[in-house]
Parts: structure tokens; sequence; C-alpha cells
């Protein structure tokens, strides 16, 4: 039987949403990413202060759940620190452990941070006019090392899921952390 048609569309990039029209728009705060940052004092003295900033922002179009289809989503971390740590993304493993996914940098600079179940990390740069390949079984975390809002845009398997947990169970291996006014990738006390 002839599976039915979806209609093709296309989004512009750019501007302050990364794509637009969206279907999803996701906020996260500081106080949502507690459990991710490593210095858990400095995140408890902000919050118990009142100041909880967003940390990134992302903006969906999503597709049913089935594995012939590609969601897009468009990321904008902005410009900060949590200590000396700079804003991510939480990171997450993909449910389905066979699904891939390619990011396109837009605006700024970051590392994207992969790490494999059996704890082998790599990191490569992103930024404009490049894009990343993230092969199936790596976790992926983006940072912004840069002083602007980094923006980039993601394209995967619709049915690729989400698994945050064990990113929160077992840390990243490696951390970004500014040292004299630079990024550098240093291993993670607590992992
Ligand atoms: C991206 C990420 C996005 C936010 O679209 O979901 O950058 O990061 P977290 O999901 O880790 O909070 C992606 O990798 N999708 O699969
Ligand atoms: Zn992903």
């Amino acid at each position: 039987m002839l599976k039915p048609l979806i209609e093709p569309f296309s989004v512009v990039i750019g501007g302050p949403t990364g794509i637009k029209p969206y279907k999803v728009k996701l906020v996260r705060r500081l106080s949502d990413l507690q459990d991710f940052f490593y210095n858990k004092k400095i995140v408890e003295e902000k919050l118990s202060k009142g100041e909880n900033p967003t940390v990134y922002e992302v903006y969906e179009v999503p597709q049913k759940p089935v594995s012939r289809h590609l969601s897009l989503a468009a990321t904008i971390i902005f410009p900060g620190k949590v200590g000396d740590e700079y804003y991510f993304t939480k990171g997450h493993f993909h449910e389905k452990e066979d699904a891939s996914e390619v990011y396109i940098g837009l605006e700024g600079e970051g590392i994207i941070l992969m790490q494999s179940r059996s704890g082998e990390v790599r990191h490569l740069k992103i930024e404009p006019n490049v894009a990343v390949y993230i092969p199936p079984g790596f976790a992926h975390r983006t940072i912004n090392v840069g002083s602007s809002k980094l923006v980039f845009l993601a394209i995967y398997p619709s049915d690729a899921g989400h698994d945050y947990g064990s990113i929160v169970e077992t840390g990243f291996a490696k951390l970004v952390l500014e040292r004299e006014g630079r990024p550098v990738v240093v291993d993670n006390p607590t992992a």
C-alpha cells in the first residue's frame, strides 16, 4: 500500500528563532540544568538569589516519530558561564542507537562534545559554514564558547528519541571551561 504523502515544506533560516516557522519552542533555564553543571554550589547560589537565566532555546519542526521522517530544530545557546563552565545543552544519547544526526552552524562559535557508551570522547568545533556529523552511538552536548549567541540547525531521524538520564547519571568525561579567557577541554573530575 502506498504511504500517504507528507506535504513538502521549507523554513527560513535566521532571525531570533533560528528557523521560521517552527512548531514547538523549548526553553531551558538554569533551574532545568541544575543536575548538569559541575559546580552545583554556584547554581544553587544563583537560584537562591532569584537568578534563573535562560541558557538555551530550541525551535523545532518535528515530524511523526517514524523512521522515514527527519525532524529539524534550531538551537540558540546564549553566551554565559556557571563559574568557569560555559553554557551548554543538557546533552543526550539517542534512544534509538542507530540514529545519527547532522548539525549545521549558523551563528557564533561552539564545541560539540561527543561520547560513546564505552566512554570514548570526541570534540569538534561548530561555527557558521561548518556541518558536523554525529554518528550513531555518540551522546552529544553543544557548548557556547563565544561571547555572542551560538545558533545551529539540527537534522535528525524523527524517531531518534532523547535519553538524558544516562548523562545525568554518568556525566560527560570532559568539561569545557574558560582558562585565561579561552575555552579548554579538560577531564571531568566528578565523572
Ligand atoms: C538537538 C538538541 C538541542 C537541545 O536538536 O535536542 O540542541 O539539546 P538537548 O536535547 O540535549 O537539550 C538534537 O541533538 N536533537 O536530536
Ligand atoms: Zn540529538
